[in-house]
C-alpha cells in the first residue's frame, strides 16, 4: 500500500473529549472517526486491525468445532416477550417499529434469536452438541458511552451459543470455549486474567467467567491471589474470612450519646478518636424499589451485586438523602440497626463485633457498646461486602489478595435452560423422551480488543502494535521521494518482502523526514526500514518500533531480520 493514496490523516493533538490513551491514539493515528456518541467509523488502518482480530477469532472458533452463522440485527419484539426480557430492559434496548407498525429491537445480544433458530432446526439428540457463533454488530444504547471503542453504542462482538443434551455436555462445551478464549487472547498478545464472575442479569445457572485485559483505564476490578490461581471480579470475590466467636461479652450496656453533626465515618473517627473498624455503618438501599438496610463495618464497602443476588433482585440503588429523609424522617448519617423497621442484611464481619458504634436513628445521636444479636436482631447475616487488598485468599488461605483494573474483553456463561425452557427448544433423547436443551453463551468484544491492546502497547510517541495485529508489518520510508535511486530501492524491497507474505506500507509522500517519522511512530507498525543516502552503498536503516533499536543493514539483512522475527514469534 502506498501512503500517498491511503485514507490516513494523523492529528497532532487529540480531541479533548478523549480521556483514554487508546481513544486518543486511535483518533490521532487515523484508525477511527466518531460519527456520533459511541458510534465510530473504522478507517482503513483500523479496519485492517479489526480484520486480523476477526481472523484469529474465526480460526480458534473453527478449531473448537463452532459453526459460523450470521443472525439479523432486527429482532422481533415477540421473541423478547417470549423470553420475558422485553420489559426487563429499559432505554438501553433500542426499539423501533417497521412500516407495518410491528415492534423490533436492534440486537444487543442474540440468545432469543439463536434459541428460536435452533428449536426449529434441531430435534434429535444426534444433532447435539451444537455450537454456533457469529461476528456481528451489537446495539446497546449506553447512558454514558465513553473511552472510544471501549464503551460504544454500536460495536462488533463475537457471540457464540452452545446447545447440549445434558449438563455434562454443557461443561464440555464451556471448557472447550474457555480454552479457545485463552488461545485467542494469547494470539492477540494481551495480558489478561480469566476471573470468576457474577452472572448478572442473564442469570446463568452454573457459573461464568470473565476475561479481563489488565489496564488502568479498566472499569472492572480484578481480585487475584499472589500465591495461587484464584482470580475473581470484585463483584464476586471473597476472602478466607474466619468467623471468630465474638469475644466474651466484655462490652458494657448499650449507651446513646450526643454526636452533633457527626454524619460520616471520617467525622466519627476523628472526633471520637476511634478506628473506622469500630463503626457499624448502616446504608439504606432500594432493592427492586423496596427499602433494605445493609450493615457493613466502617472500613468496608457494600458489594451491591452480592446484596442483589442474595435478595434475587433485578435492581439496586443506594437511597439518597431525600429518600432517607422521606423514609426515615431524618437525615443520612444517624441511621442504625436498633429500632430500625426495615429488613436488615448484616455482613458477617459486623456479626462478630461486640463493642460497636452505630447510628441511633435520631438526629445528632449514636449508640456505643453496640453488640449484634444482643442489641438488634439479625434477619440475615452473610457476605455483603467488597473484599479489600491484603486480605487472605479464600482458596489457598495463605496468599494475599491483590487488585488490578481490568477491561472485560470476554465473558462465558453456563446458561442452562433459562432460554431453552422459555422458548421450548427441546429435543428427543435416545429413549424418545422430550428434553430441554442445555445452553451456554460466549462473548468477545472485538472492538474492545483494539482498545485493550493499545492500552497495553503504546509509548509517548504512539501505538506499538504486536506483529499479529498490526495493520501492516513493515513501514518503508524513503527519505526523498524525488531521489530515483531511493524510490527504486524502496520498490524493490517492497516487492521482495511482499513475496514473502509480509504486508508493507510505503511512505511515498513528499513530506519532510521528521513528519514521516512522527507519523510512523504514531501509527505503530512494528518494523521500519528507512532508505536514505546510504542506499547507494546498499545499506538501509532497520528499526524495531517497540524498542526503537536501529541497525544499518543490507537489504537482504533487513528482510531476513523480519523473517527471523516472524519465525520465532510463530514458534
Ligand atoms: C439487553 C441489553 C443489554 C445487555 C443484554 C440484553 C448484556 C444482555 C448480557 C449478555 C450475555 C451474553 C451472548 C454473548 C456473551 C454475553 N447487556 N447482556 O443480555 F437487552 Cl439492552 O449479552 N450474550
Amino acid at each position: 500500500m502506498r501512503q500517498s493514496t491511503l485514507l490516513l490523516t494523523t492529528l497532532r493533538e487529540s480531541p479533548s473529549e478523549a480521556e483514554a490513551i487508546s481513544h486518543q491514539l486511535m483518533l490521532r493515528a487515523g484508525y477511527i472517526r466518531k460519527l456520533a456518541a459511541g458510534i465510530y467509523t473504522y478507517l482503513p488502518l483500523g479496519r485492517r486491525v479489526l480484520r486480523k482480530v476477526e481472523q484469529i477469532v474465526r480460526e480458534e472458533m473453527d478449531r473448537a468445532d463452532a459453526q459460523e452463522v450470521l443472525m439479523p440485527a432486527m429482532q422481533p419484539a415477540e421473541l423478547w416477550n417470549e423470553s420475558g426480557r422485553y420489559s426487563v430492559y429499559g432505554p438501553e434496548l433500542i426499539r423501533l417499529r417497521d412500516r407495518n407498525e410491528r415492534e423490533f429491537a436492534l440486537g444487543p445480544t442474540h440468545e432469543e434469536v439463536v434459541t428460536a433458530l435452533v428449536r426449529n432446526e434441531v430435534n434429535s439428540y444426534r444433532k447435539l452438541p451444537l455450537t454456533l457463533y457469529q461476528i456481528q454488530t451489537k446495539f446497546r444504547d449506553e447512558r454514558r458511552p465513553r473511552f472510544g471503542l471501549l464503551r460504544g453504542r454500536e460495536f462488533l462482538m463475537k457471540d457464540a451459543y452452545s446447545f447440549d443434551k445434558d449438563w455434562e455436555g454443557l461443561d464440555h462445551s464451556y471448557w472447550k470455549m474457555f480454552d479457545a478464549y485463552n488461545r485467542i487472547f494469547g494470539r492477540c498478545t494481551l495480558d489478561y486474567r480469566a476471573v470468576e464472575a457474577d452472572a448478572g442479569s442473564i442469570g446463568s445457572e452454573g457459573g461464568t467467567h470473565e476475561f479481563m485485559a489488565l489496564a488502568g483505564i479498566g472499569e472492572d476490578t480484578v481480585v487475584t491471589c499472589m500465591r495461587c490461581k484464584y482470580a475473581a471480579n470484585l463483584e464476586k470475590a471473597e476472602s478466607s474470612f474466619r468467623t471468630m466467636e465474638p469475644a466474651a461479652s466484655m462490652s458494657a450496656e448499650i449507651e446513646m450519646f450526643h454526636t452533633p453533626d457527626l454524619r460520616t465515618i471520617d467525622q466519627l473517627v476523628k472526633s471520637l478518636e476511634i478506628e473506622s473498624a469500630d463503626i457499624i455503618n448502616t446504608l439504606v438501599y432500594l432493592v427492586d424499589g423496596k427499602a433494605v438496610a445493609v450493615l457493613v463495618r466502617g472500613d468496608h464497602e457494600v458489594n451491591e451485586t452480592k446484596v442483589k443476588n442474595y435478595l434475587g433482585a433485578d435492581n439496586i440503588e443506594l437511597a439518597d438523602s431525600q429518600m432517607v429523609k422521606s423514609l426515615m424522617g431524618m437525615p443520612i448519617g444517624f441511621i442504625g440497626p436498633i429500632g430500625l423497621n426495615l429488613q436488615i442484611l448484616v455482613d458477617k464481619t459486623v456479626a462478630n463485633m461486640n463493642d460497636g458504634i452505630a447510628g441511633a436513628n435520631k438526629q445528632d445521636y449514636h449508640f456505643r457498646h453496640v453488640r449484634p444479636e444482643r442489641d438488634f436482631k439479625m434477619d440475615h447475616a452473610g457476605d455483603f461486602r467488597n473484599v479489600t487488598e491484603g486480605e487472605t485468599c479464600p482458596r489457598c488461605h495463605e496468599g494475599i489478595l491483590k487488585f488490578y483494573r481490568g477491561i472485560e474483553i470476554g465473558h462465558v456463561f453456563k446458561l442452562g435452560t433459562k432460554y431453552s425452557k422459555k422458548l421450548s427448544a427441546t429435543f428427543l433423547d435416545s429413549s424418545g423422551k422430550e428434553q430441554v436443551m442445555i445452553m451456554g453463551c460466549y462473548g468477545i468484544g472485538l472492538s474492545r480488543i483494539l482498545s485493550a491492546v493499545i492500552e497495553q502497547n503504546h509509548d509517548e510517541q504512539g501505538i506499538i502494535w504486536p506483529y499479529s495485529l498490526a495493520p501492516f508489518h513493515v513501514h518503508i520510508i524513503p527519505i526523498s521521494v524525488v531521489d530515483e535511486y531511493q524510490m527504486k530501492a524502496a520498490e524493490e524491497l517492497r516487492t521482495h518482502l511482499i513475496a514473502q507474505g509480509i504486508e508493507v506500507l510505503i511512505d511515498d509522500r513528499d513530506e519532510r523526514p521528521g513528519v514521516k517519522f512522527k507519523d510512523s511512530d504514531l501509527i505503530g507498525i512494528p518494523f521500519r526500514i528507512v532508505i536514505g543516502k546510504d542506499a547507494v552503498q546498499g545499506k538501509v536503516e532497520f528499526i524495531e518500533r517497540r524498542n526503537k533499536e536501529k541497525q544499518l543493514v543490507s537489504y537482504e539483512e533487513a528482510a531476513s531480520c523480519i523473517l527471523d522475527f516472524i519465525k520465532n514469534i510463530k514458534a
